[in-house]
């Protein structure tokens, strides 16, 4: 037995002492590119991101749709691998199809159904407009077109068919396959169209809509690979990988990840070597999680392309309490920083650190960034919006949606815990988070305050951030003055008007 000599320490327990601004620090010269996967110092790696943000390897998180929004955003996401390899495969291969600005069909209908499924299905996906097919499936004879802006439930019937309100196929515009998307948005404003429905043999492949036009516009550090495909990761582990790693890289995949809650052992080495054999450099598989600088050398050293560094501090996690491992993220994180300094410094390899878990606010992020870490894997802060798989729901007037770790009973990721077959005890809880909006508008507001937290330390690139940064240990007095001290209660609103308590 050994106790390190270390008290072991969180993230919120550090803040940043502001470097001198030089005039050169200004927003638009700010860079928070990040190398994805391992290279040699001094040479770009294979795979960049543009915002150092990714998203879990959960079932809560990681759909197609989170997977080509964040992408849009300049990071990068894991679909989960807690599924079976065919549907984690088609997954893949949905981002990887994914043509920017094409939309693949969310709500079909068939022409008898009842005016009201359709604006209870509109409501229920959030779509403005469902396609009118045949059989009333996306794959169906296409018919045409119905939207909100074609019906009033009042004025028309709740029980009315579709039929007698769709546009049809005969009066709208549509287009080829082989149209491109400033094709498609220029037939939308000629032909004043809110939907553009792109054919083949009868079927809609793909709808373009006007409201995704500008969208289209903002997406300026969109993560592509060499085709100008959308970038994709996946989850693997240690069991079933044979099978599990050509079925995704015959999708496309662009990294993999092992996905284990304690990454230290002979089985992801192994996992790491069968990768390396079959495939060379060609594909790049990251590994963890750690807490420490032995660790993270024994995964670089079995060719992790990059290490993901946290156990325990997950927003889900029980790992701590049920099986007392885990160590505080500052801590973990300072101790692997230092290992894959010294390992760049011996071998001239650097492997990128993902720091992972337990990053409560955006502040955690800066620290983390600040203390080495080159991206930040993040569970929680992605479940809480619109593009997550998991359900949106009212509690007491809020909203909020549904989030689960992967070693709860619900998720039954079994292969993460190192556990077989049912799980014998849980590791993660399930429950809600507050819902919070778009990726796209969540992450932009992260990334400026990133960008304004690099610009009070002096620093434009996270390279000189990580050489610049100067942190400094907080005492628990001072935590417990960090934030907001407000003393005056809101008043609560009676009759719509303010009542004053006194
Ligand atoms: P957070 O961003 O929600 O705080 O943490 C997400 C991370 O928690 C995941 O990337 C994974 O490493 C970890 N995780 C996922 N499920 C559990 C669990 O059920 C968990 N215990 O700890």
């Amino acid at each position: 037995m050994k106790i390190l000599d270390e008290i072991s320490r969180t993230l919120s327990e550090y803040l940043l002492i502001p470097g001198l601004t030089t005039e050169e620090c200004t927003p638009d010269r700010v860079d928070l590119g990040a190398p994805l996967v391992r290279h040699r110092t001094g040479e770009e790696p294979d795979i960049r991101i543009a915002t150092p943000m990714v998203s879990a390897i959960m079932q809560a998180v990681s759909s197609p749709r989170l997977a080509v929004a964040l992408a849009q955003a300049g990071g990068l996401s894991f679909i989960h691998q807690n599924q079976q390899i065919e549907d984690q495969q088609a997954e893949v291969l949905a981002v990887k199809r994914h043509k920017a600005g094409f939309r693949t069909v969310d709500v079909a209908v068939a022409p008898q159904t009842p005016l009201g499924d359709v604006a209870r299905l509109l409501a229920a996906t959030e779509q403005g407009m469902a396609v009118v097919t045949q059989s009333g499936t996306a794959d169906g004879e296409f018919l045409g077109l119905i939207g909100l802006d074609d019906f009033h439930l009042e004025r028309h019937g709740a029980t009315e068919p579709v039929s007698s309100r769709m546009r049809t196929r005969e009066g709208l515009v549509t287009a080829s396959t082989s149209v491109s998307l400033p094709e498609a948005n220029e037939l939308i404003w000629q032909h004043r169209l809110n939907a553009l429905p792109v054919i083949e043999n009868g079927q809609v492949v793909s709808l373009v809509l006007k409201k995704d036009c500008q969208a289209q516009q903002t997406y300026h550090r969109t993560t592509v690979d060499n085709a100008e495909r959308l970038r994709v990761g996946a989850g693997i582990n240690s069991r079933d990988y044979s099978d599990r790693i050509p079925a995704l890289v015959d999708a496309g995949v662009d990294v993999l990840c092992l996905d284990s809650s304690d990454g230290y052992s002979e089985y992801q080495a192994k996992t790491l070597e069968f990768a390396r054999n079959k495939y060379g450099d060609g594909v790049h598989v990251g590994a963890g999680n750690v807490v420490d600088g032995r660790a993270f050398r024994y995964l670089a050293e079995a060719g992790a392309a990059f290490v993901k560094v946290g156990i325990g501090g997950g927003a889900i996690c029980t790992t701590r309490a049920q099986k007392g491992i885990g160590r505080g993220q500052a801590s973990a994180l300072l101790d692997v920083v230092a290992a894959r300094d010294a390992y760049a410094h011996e071998t001239g390899t650097y492997v990128p650190l993902a720091c992972d878990g337990g990053l409560l606010n955006d502040s955690h992020m800066t620290i983390a960034l600040a203390m080495g870490a080159d991206f930040i894997m993040l569970g929680r802060y992605f479940a809480r919006l619109d593009e997550s798989p998991s359900r949106k729901v009212q509690i007491d007037g809020q909203w909020y949606k549904e989030y689960w770790g992967e070693g709860s009973r619900r998720a039954q990721n079994a292969a993460r815990y190192g556990q077989r077959g049912q799980m014998a005890f849980e590791e993660g809880v399930d429950g809600y988070v507050p819902y919070a909006g778009s990726l796209y508008d969540n992450v932009e507001e992260t990334r400026a305050k990133l960008t304004a937290t690099m610009i009070s330390c002096g620093s434009t690139t996270l390279r000189d951030f990580h050489r610049d940064a100067v942190l400094v240990p907080v005492s628990a007095e001072s935590l417990t003055q960090t934030g907001a001290q407000i003393h005056v209660r809101r008043p609560a609103i009676t009759d719509g008007e303010p009542s004053v308590i006194r």
